[in-house]
């Protein structure tokens, strides 16, 4: 069975793989989240930071641990769980476009955090807030309009449901799961980039009622967005209503 270790207190990257996984609908422990006394907790994740402990080394979580190997970085965990389950297409471009977009979206998610962390992710965001106005700012009218459509483009010019075509891929979960978090953080700003993207808007209500997905989502085991992850709502850094 997969061993998934990611903090157990916000969904964050490790978000991104357990949609791969629930989609996938393969079993995964999910270690950190069990009780402390059942050898979870938050320093299961700290015990491997920075290629501490016995793993093969990989520098932050999520790890997504496959009997001897430890794969870290979101995207290519998402690519090697597709490759494994024979989830991406067999043409070598499409397997490199796949891992493309979902590296483009680690990119947004990185932006994203900055809105709320400009300065340093070593610092509280109470230390940063006046950077983090104007970041926030900017990225709200300047980034987010671009990456929204890029998004909107690259779904344009497949001409069909999903980022690859026809069939799904991690890349469409880790779409999916940006909208949420965007959706989350900065609600008025996307709202309104989002009724000027309807093919994102289909792909994230497409993705969200796939039956594996929705049961996930209903589940106590999906961690509801809260202000210690990537995506956090601080109203005084979103667009006016
Ligand atoms: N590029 C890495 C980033 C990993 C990362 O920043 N993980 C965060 C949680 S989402 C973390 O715990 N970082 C701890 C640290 O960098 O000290 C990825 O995509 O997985």
């Amino acid at each position: 069975m997969y061993k998934l270790i990611y903090w157990p207190f916000l969904p964050g990257r490790g978000e991104f793989v357990r949609l791969v996984l629930e989609e996938l609908g393969v079993p995964y422990d999910d270690v950190a989240r069990r009780p402390e006394a059942e050898g979870g907790g938050a320093s299961v994740v700290s015990g491997h930071l920075y290629g501490q402990g016995d793993l093969m080394p990989g520098f932050a979580p999520p790890y997504l641990i496959d009997g001897d190997l430890t794969v870290a970085q979101m995207p290519a965990i998402c690519h090697y769980l597709g490759l494994r389950h024979g989830r991406v297409p067999a043409d070598e471009g499409l397997r490199a476009r796949a891992l493309q977009l979902q590296l483009t979206i680690a990119d947004v998610i990185s932006e994203a955090h900055a809105t709320h962390h400009p300065l340093s992710s070593g610092l509280y965001y109470e230390d940063q807030k006046d950077e983090a106005l104007r970041a926030a700012a900017t990225f709200r009218e300047q980034r987010l309009p671009k990456w929204i459509a890029f998004f909107e483009r690259a779904l344009q010019r497949v001409g069909q449901t999903f980022l690859l075509g026809g069939e799904i891929s991690y890349a469409d979960l880790g779409l999916f799961q940006l909208v949420e978090g965007l959706c989350y953080a900065l609600p008025n700003a996307s709202r309104h980039l989002l009724d000027g993207a309807p093919r994102v808007t289909a792909l994230h209500q497409q993705v969200g009622d796939r039956p594996r997905l929705a049961a996930y989502l209903r589940s106590e085991r999906r961690i509801a967005f809260n202000e210690h992850g990537i995506f956090r709502r601080y109203p005084e850094l979103d667009a006016a209503d």
